[in-house]
């Protein structure tokens, strides 16, 4: 569905931590990265390791069409109420950085028709490396790249790499093939990134998440062991 700008808004939104009842509202993390890295492969995969345990949603941005939306209703990662679709238009930075309200508006109806959730995904429209997250919009960010596009993507730094909450370089069952240097890309990488993480993912494997699901369920133990902020 397309979620156009002028909706009123009702309930919790935004930074605020909790729902209105007073409850603390889900953790939203957002995935963002270069076209094609793996960002919907990776939310499918976390679905499908998450969602036994956790009441999950997703929210997937796309240019022109629902793809990623329908990507994963055909796989059925989670049942279809629990992912909605925001058509984003020619630039998808800007709606998950600067005009965030349709985003915020599908994560506001997924609390109210599926809620309560522990843990909403926000997939961004694939963008370049300078596009992140509003603060507003989501909790932590996952900057997703891959070593197709280039061992010296993480050299390059940008925003994404630089200061995304985990940065994940995927495909690496193709390092061998386009010969990219795994450890030149993991040096590079620590030296943007001082402390911040960094998972070596591939996803042609079941178990090829799992260094993001270990992620983010100490992001969700540290959200839900956090005292409520005051309203
Ligand atoms: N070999 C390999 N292919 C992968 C891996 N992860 C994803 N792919 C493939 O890469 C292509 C793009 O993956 P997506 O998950 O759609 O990428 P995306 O970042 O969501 O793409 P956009 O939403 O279009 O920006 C698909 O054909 C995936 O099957 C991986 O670890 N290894
Ligand atoms: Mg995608």
């Amino acid at each position: 569905m397309h979620l156009d700008h002028g909706h009123t808004h009702h309930g919790a939104v935004s930074a605020d931590a909790h729902r209105p009842d007073g409850t603390r509202r889900a953790l939203r993390i957002g995935l963002g990265g270069p076209v094609g890295s793996g960002k919907t492969a990776t939310v499918a995969a976390l679905c499908r390791l998450l969602r036994d345990t956790l009441s999950l949603a997703v929210v997937t941005n796309d240019i022109y069409t629902r793809e990623d939306a329908e990507f994963l209703l055909r796989e059925a990662v989670l049942p279809p109420e629990r992912i909605q679709a925001v058509e984003t238009g020619a630039c998808p930075h800007t709606a998950i950085r600067d005009d965030i309200s349709a985003n915020l508006e599908a994560v506001e109806e997924l609390e109210d028709t599926v809620g309560p959730l522990d843990l909403i995904l926000v997939e961004s429209g694939g963008d370049n490396l300078t596009a992140t997250f509003s603060r507003g919009l989501v909790d932590a960010q996952i900057f997703v790249i891959d070593v197709a596009g280039g061992d010296d993507i993480p050299r390059k730094g940008g925003p994404g790499v630089t200061t995304a909450d985990l940065l994940v370089v995927n495909k690496t069952d193709l390092a061998p093939h386009v010969g990219s240097d795994l450890g030149r890309m993991a040096r590079d990488a620590a030296e943007q990134r001082g402390d911040l993480p960094v998972a070596f993912t591939s996803l042609r494997s079941e178990e090829g998440v799992g260094p993001v699901a270990d992620w983010v369920r100490e992001r969700l133990a540290a959200w839900t062991a956090a005292p409520v902020p005051a309203a």
